[in-house]
């Protein structure tokens, strides 16, 4: 489907009646189509503010529908949904206090995901406050292949808001906020993994804010953070991660696990990280965009990102010795400089 022009769909037959009988056609906007961009686009597009709401939909026969005081919990329905079909979560406050697991092999297909959705326009929150600050305490963790969560709130998790350790999945208007990590984390989670292969990839992370995420160390907790163990082929496009006591996001590289993938941010901010919502120093990093380290040299691509009031750096390259493309890259008010230790970037 091109957005703008005329589509046309054909239904050809294949029964002997002169079928087929249409009841109902349904049409919506974006996401599941989705192939990760390889090249990076040319044209500049206005950075556009996220709005981490949900849409209605009309349940079918095999989708799921929780309520915050159901019987049903979200880890039973997870383990319910067949392929293109949605669990949908009406409005309200889910608490849980272990992690909810979306366990590798619970997988979509590729032309019928499995879906994670708000059931109306109305915020859903997944709250995880309950849970002690320690690195098991992740709140969700999506291990699997082809699911689309939308529309969703996480916050208060121990760990990370999402551990996105799986392939193929789409993220889209949810909101990481309060978590005791990083908001939402690429990496591994069968930690036996030890190559890139096996690690998240081609993820579709969109139109996501990532807030007031914060560790007691305040040294780890990033918006986003795709990181140590991260794969190939994943994008952030129309994020936000604003007030998060580290930074934006983090894209840095461990010596003994190797060079992550190349990671595409487009139409992302940063804004205020390594200050509070209060504009207190958070103790934290503070950097818009920490894009690896001295131990790998892995190019990523950004293009029209902006980077603004962060406590240090707008980008900095970390050490990564890499040409990382900032294309229509700007910025404004960071304490630092706003391109640091970017020597050998490529500047469009
Ligand atoms: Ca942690
Ligand atoms: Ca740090
Ligand atoms: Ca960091």
């Amino acid at each position: 489907m091109n957005s703008g022009s005329d589509n046309v769909i054909r239904i050809k037959t294949r029964s002997n009646d002169g079928g087929p009988r249409i009841d109902k056609v349904i049409i919506s906007a974006g996401g599941s189509g989705y192939t990760p961009a390889t090249t990076p686009s040319s044209t500049t597009k206005p950075v556009t503010t996220p709005t981490p709401t949900s849409t209605s939909a009309i349940p079918v026969e095999g989708d799921i529908i929780l309520s915050p005081n159901g019987s049903m919990t979200l880890q039973q329905a997870i383990d319910l949904i067949q392929p293109g079909k949605t669990i949908y979560l009406k409005a309200g406050t889910y608490k849980y206090s272990k992690t909810i697991l979306i366990k590798e092999g619970n997988d979509g297909l590729p032309n019928a995901r499995k879906t994670l959705a708000a059931y109306g326009d109305r915020e859903v929150i997944i709250d995880f406050s309950a849970m002690t600050e320690n690195s098991s305490n992740r709140g969700i963790v999506l291990d699997a292949k082809y699911w689309h969560v939308k529309g969703i709130t996480v916050k208060g998790a121990g760990d990370n808001g999402m551990l996105l350790s799986g392939h193929y999945n789409i993220i889209e208007k949810c909101t990481f906020r309060e978590n005791r990590d990083s908001g939402l984390q690429l990496s591994r989670y069968n930690t036996s993994y030890n190559t890139k292969d096996k690690w998240p990839s081609n993820n579709l992370i969109i139109d996501c804010l990532s807030t007031m995420n914060m560790d007691s160390r305040r040294e780890d907790a990033d918006g986003f953070a795709a990181k140590l163990t991260c794969g190939e082929g994943n994008v952030f496009r129309n994020c936000i991660a604003i007030n998060n006591c580290d930074d934006g996001w983090d894209l840095y590289t461990k010596k003994q696990t190797g060079a992550i993938g190349v990671v595409t941010l487009e139409n992302c901010q940063a804004i205020g990280n390594g200050y509070g919502v209060n504009g207190k120093d958070t103790g934290g990093d503070g950097n818009g965009y920490k894009l690896g380290d001295d131990t790998a040299s892995v190019p990523h691509i950004l293009i029209n990102c902006v980077a603004k009031n962060n406590k240090k750096h707008g980008f900095t390259g970390n050490g990564n010795p890499a040409k990382i493309v900032l294309q229509n890259c700007t910025g404004s008010g960071n304490g630092g400089k706003l391109f640091d230790r970017l020597d050998n970037a490529i500047f469009k």
